[in-house]
């Protein structure tokens, strides 16, 4: 079939790409252990030009693959198999931003930080975050239900989602919720769409809420020696205090960001495990969290913390936690995102360090992760002495025994990252044979054809 020709009916020339570099770089995420084979690039320009394109790809069965910023880590959109790209790149407008009811309204090619900074700018504030704030878009981080840095304060993107138009894969357009507080008609379709990969519908139009910004924004940074420690000092601080984060990493990572050379740790003492916590400094606040430090290092919690005393201070201590994930890609790391209930965050650690230890001696381990949320990213570092492809397979060994060990803590083998292709074959560790046998049949309602990201999500 001359694809080209097929979608040239309906879109001009430069929505239409087979460029070599086009088919590379469209048909990979951040994941990159897939290799790209797209077919062809669309970018639409309209929720009517999505529509269109779902129209043609279901009635001659191609496959067709939303994209937003390919950011993801799960190969969720990535083109492995000679589909069709649904780029939302060219639907990048903020469109109107609503003082009273709060809410957003953007097109789903929207890049995250614009959208922040918008909101800002008006007085407001959207409060999802992450590191890859400045590529991701919006419908992206609706699709996969983004979690990030302020997951404590504010929630998942889930939270955030005042309304959006959706074609599905069956052509049809919603326009769901219309920016509601409350609505109670039925399902909520918002979140099935929320969370699904792009494997019900294409997301085109998003209505954000917003919130007021918070003050004064507090960064605190400790060593600590145990993982015991670290559970009594998170206790500590969220009972007395509004957390907006609560992150930790581990010395490897620091070692790595330092060795880059952009920040360094401010702390004297070297240790095990660092936590960095972030929060408001509104109603006598900043005393508290320096009472609560002080009980931490009297009962030895923590070994040595810094408050930021400037906004520059502030944003080196976050590049500290930030800068992992560039600072570690030297060692081409194998990802994994997992979470448990908080409370189990250090057995699974010592369970973990257990597997590594006595089946792979010669693995590093880089973790860190949103502790407060008990998610943590689990990144091995490749050995010098094995090649990629030896690599990957012993890592998948550990997933083996790592996935096991999450069912029966009863968490989750995708945090945040989602499932994509790289989890989908975990989907049941985490979700019961009941639940993905439903799943199945919402795909089937919102895609008979099956043309939406096919092959992800669902094993
Ligand atoms: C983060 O928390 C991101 O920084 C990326 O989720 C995690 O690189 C990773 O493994
Ligand atoms: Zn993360």
């Amino acid at each position: 079939m001359d694809l080209k020709r097929l979608f040239s009916e309906f879109l001009t020339e430069t929505q239409i790409s087979d460029s070599s570099e086009d088919l590379e770089n469209y048909g990979k995420d951040w994941t990159k252990h897939f290799t790209p084979n797209a077919s062809l690039v669309l970018f639409p320009k309209t929720t009517e030009d999505v529509q269109k394109i779902v129209v043609c790809c279901q009635k001659n069965k191609i496959a067709v693959i939303p994209s937003g910023g390919r950011t993801g880590l799960s190969a969720g959109a990535t083109a492995t198999q000679k589909e069709v790209i649904l780029s939302l790149e060219k639907m990048n407008k903020i469109q109107e931003l609503n003082p009273i009811d709060q809410t957003l309204r953007c097109q789903a090619g929207a890049v995250l930080e614009n959208i922040q900074n918008h909101a800002l700018e008006n007085g407001y504030y959207y409060p999802v975050d992450f590191a890859a704030r400045g590529s991701c878009q919006i419908g992206g981080t609706l699709a996969t239900n983004a979690g990030g840095i302020k997951v404590i304060r504010y929630g998942l993107t889930r939270n955030w989602v005042a309304g959006m138009t959706v074609v599905t894969g069956t052509g049809e357009v919603l326009n769901i919720n219309n920016g509601l507080v409350k609505n109670a008609t039925g399902y909520d379709l918002r979140h099935l769409f929320i969370g699904s990969e792009g494997t019900l519908g294409v997301i085109t139009e998003v209505l954000l809420k917003l919130t007021t910004p918070p003050q004064d924004l507090q960064v605190m940074l400790f060593s600590t020696t145990t993982l015991e420690a670290i559970m009594n000092v998170y206790k500590a601080f969220r009972d007395e205090l509004v957390l907006t984060s609560f992150e930790s990493f581990t010395d490897v990572c620091l070692n790595f960001v330092e060795s880059q050379g952009r920040v360094s740790s401010p702390l004297q003492e070297k240790a095990p495990y660092y936590l960095l916590i972030e929060f408001e400094n509104t109603s006598g606040q900043l005393d508290k969290a320096m009472e609560v430090f002080e009980r931490c290092l009297e009962k030895e919690w923590v070994t040595d913390g810094v408050i930021s005393q400037s906004d520059q201070q502030a944003k080196d201590l976050w590049a500290l936690r930030e800068d992992i994930t560039e600072a570690t890609s030297v060692k081409q790391p194998y990802k994994n995102d997992i979470s448990v209930n908080i409370h189990k965050v250090p057995e699974f650690l010592s369970l973990m360090t257990q597997i590594i230890k006595e089946k792979h001696p010669s693995f590093q381990v880089a973790w860190f992760g949103h502790i407060g949320d008990g998610n943590l990213h689990v990144n091995i570092l490749k050995p010098e002495d094995l090649t990629s492809d030896e690599f990957i397979s012993k890592c998948k060994e550990v997933d083996v025994e790592m996935f096991s060990m999450i069912k029966k803590l009863g968490g989750s083998v995708s945090a945040e990252h989602g499932v994509g292709l790289v989890k989908k074959n975990y989907l049941d560790h985490t979700r019961s044979a009941a639940e993905i046998e439903y799943m199945k049949h919402i795909k089937q309602v919102f895609d008979p054809n099956g043309v939406l990201n096919p092959g992800k999500l669902l094993p």
